[in-house]
């Protein structure tokens, strides 16, 4: 059990050696054991905080959630507004300030939960300021999307920065690769060509994680900090957009020099915006949409039309299995086969099994064995 401050003290200590220390094939391992070390104290905190019980009980609600994120003034409040309708100010200061309000926002037939989040606040990862708590709804998020003011742009780095040293990895593929621990043997690695971690360094991050026996497989490049993120196993994939906003207060070359700067720096997809003059919106509305990775179904009865006014909304990956349960668990069990057209049907009408995986835009019909 690792006591909340001398647990921070020791990971600001291990963070000093860490920064002090040139990076070069001598001091390679001993960085990552550093990494290691800071990512177990964490771990130990981490599980501290979650019986204390701290978090709101904001409940996903619709097809996938947003958090806005950004510094107090940035225009979280207004962009709620303009994508949703839901007027935060309405309510007084000291609670908008310290609340979660939700909104809605339907687009292209799915209902979209954004969040507008009090301010985040720097030192968010020391527990600053009820920060605990706006952490714990960011990780329940399918999407960041950052709010920046284009005259204050430096600050998307400090929130990127913060949310990396609370364990959120932005536009990050999860770690792709897998451990199989045992009794004896030490450790085996078995990589095909990929680029990973050297062996000291796995060794000595493993070891850290009292792991001395097992297979280690890398199915792809695995960086030093990928590989302790998979052991300490308390990291949260998330993708993230930028809504760069207040554009109306700048000049127009100004903002798209930044917005190029800024993808490039991140790789996020950044979106000028006006909240305030409600500019640009709707390609805010479809960035966000094509980063939640929905897709959309059309259902069409066996003898008629489709229902294109009224799509079902799945997950990409989601089979004919999930476009059931979405209509009523309880049909599942009487699922025949279906017929697709559309994206992933190789030609119309093709009859498929309920593991067919579906595509955005596919027209479906299900054959039911009642
Ligand atoms: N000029 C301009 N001002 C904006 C824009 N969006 C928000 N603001 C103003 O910035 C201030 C802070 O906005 P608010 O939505 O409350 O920010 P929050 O603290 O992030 O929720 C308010 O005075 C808004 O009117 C914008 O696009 N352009
Ligand atoms: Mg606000």
């Amino acid at each position: 059990m690792v006591d909340k401050s001398s647990g921070q003290k020791k990971i600001d200590e291990l963070q000093e050696q860490y920064s002090k220390t040139k990076y070069n094939k001598a001091t390679n391992k001993y960085l990552g054991i550093l990494r290691a070390k800071i990512a177990t104290i964490k771990k130990a905190m981490e599980g501290q905080t979650r019986r204390a019980g701290t978090g709101y009980s904001v409940r996903k609600s619709g097809n996938a959630t947003v958090v806005l994120v950004g510094f107090p003034n940035a225009g979280k409040s207004s962009l709620l507004r303009v994508l949703t309708g839901v007027d935060s100010k309405v309510a007084d200061y000291a609670f908008t300030t310290l609340d979660v309000i939700p909104g809605m926002l339907e687009y292209s037939g799915a209902k979209i939960q954004i969040l507008d989040l009090p301010g985040l606040i720097q030192g968010a990862h020391v527990g600053k300021g009820g920060s605990l708590k706006i952490i714990s709804v960011i990780r329940i998020a399918d999407l960041i999307l950052f709010v920046i003011d284009i005259n204050a742009h430096g600050q998307l780095y400090q929130l990127m920065d913060e949310l990396n040293m609370l364990n959120i990895r932005l536009n990050q593929k999860r770690p792709d690769m897998r451990l199989e621990k045992s009794f004896v043997g030490g450790l085996n690695i078995e990589n095909s060509g990929h680029r990973i971690p050297n062996k000291d360094v796995i060794q000595s991050v493993l070891n850290e994680f009292k792991i001395f026996n097992g297979k280690v497989i890398f199915y792809g490049d695995t960086t030093d900090q990928q590989l302790i993120d998979f052991v300490a196993d308390n990291c949260v994939y998330i993708r993230g957009a930028v809504a760069l906003n207040k554009i109306d207060t700048a000049d127009p070359k100004r903002v798209e020099s930044l917005k190029r700067e800024i993808e490039a720096k991140t790789g996020m997809r950044v979106i000028p915006i006006s909240a305030k003059m409600t500019e640009n919106i709707d390609s805010l509305k479809g960035t966000v949409f094509g980063g939640l990775d929905l897709i959309r179904v059309f259902l069409k009865p066996k003898d008629g039309n489709p229902d294109f006014g009224n799509p079902l909304v799945l997950e990409k990956g989601a089979s004919i299995i999930d476009v059931v349960r979405k209509i009523n668990t309880k049909l599942v069990k009487s699922i025949k086969y279906a017929y697709v057209s559309g994206p992933s049907a190789k030609f119309s009408n093709q009859r498929v099994g309920e593991d067919h995986k579906v595509m955005d835009g596919d027209v479906v019909t299900v054959i039911f064995d009642f």
